[in-house]
């Protein structure tokens, strides 16, 4: 069977979300951050070795890191579904907004949110160049979804999952004004009317509010 371990308000999120859109049978626990640290709990980092959300389990394997285990659950469920193929015009944009979930966008934000911690000087050059790159970040999404209706063009799939929680539940970590991108306003408009999602962060964080604007 296969175990989803959720951390509240988490990037494990993008799996509830996935196994919620494809509709498989899964096993949900979940887990609460050490309410001082807001890091995962003991129980959750003794699950993987590297201790971070999100991970699953199915049978023997533990596998963890976002993307590994998106490709997983997809190679053995996906049945072609939110997924684009090679011969498909959008392929390489598939890819590029897949990968730029967590390569780009969550990781300026993730080093926005510690940066912004350390209280740094307003004229800090790290704090100013990543503050710039979130933004490009940012900006880039907003032509994208501008133009198309999902990341990768017409058809909504895994890169738009990837992508969600930094558009998202991220903002609770690190705050990020949207006046700046209104059609990321209505991309998260079309991603909260998907009845999937808004399953999949019920029983993930049961009362959330969905930061969708
Ligand atoms: N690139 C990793 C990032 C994992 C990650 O940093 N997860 C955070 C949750 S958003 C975490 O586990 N934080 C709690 C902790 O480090 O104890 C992935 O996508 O799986």
């Amino acid at each position: 069977m296969l175990t989803v371990h959720h951390l509240g308000r988490s990037q494990s999120e993008r799996i509830v979300w996935l196994c919620e859109e494809l509709e498989i049978p899964y096993e949900l626990r979940r887990y609460a951050r050490d309410p001082v640290t807001m890091l995962a709990p003991a129980d959750y980092k003794a699950l993987h070795p590297i201790g971070t959300a999100p991970v699953i389990t199915d049978g023997d394997l533990v596998l963890a890191e976002s993307g590994a285990i998106v490709d997983y659950i997809m190679a053995k469920h996906g049945k072609g579904r939110l997924a684009l193929r090679p011969d498909d015009p959008d392929f390489a944009q598939f890819l590029y907004w897949f990968h730029f979930a967590n390569g780009t966008l969550q990781a300026g934000m993730g080093r926005l949110m510690i940066l912004n911690r350390l209280k740094l000087a307003e004229d800090n050059a790290m704090l100013l160049a990543t503050r710039a790159r979130v933004d490009r970040a940012f900006d880039l999404i907003d032509a994208r979804v501008r133009d198309a209706e999902y990341l990768a063009g017409s058809a909504f799939t895994t890169a738009d999952i990837m992508t969600g929680f930094s558009l998202t539940t991220m903002r609770y970590f690190q705050p990020y004004d949207l006046k700046r991108c209104p059609n990321v306003v209505k991309y998260l408009g079309r991603i909260g009317a998907r009845a999937a999602y808004r399953r999949a962060m019920e029983k993930g964080d049961p009362g959330m509010a969905l930061l969708l604007s």
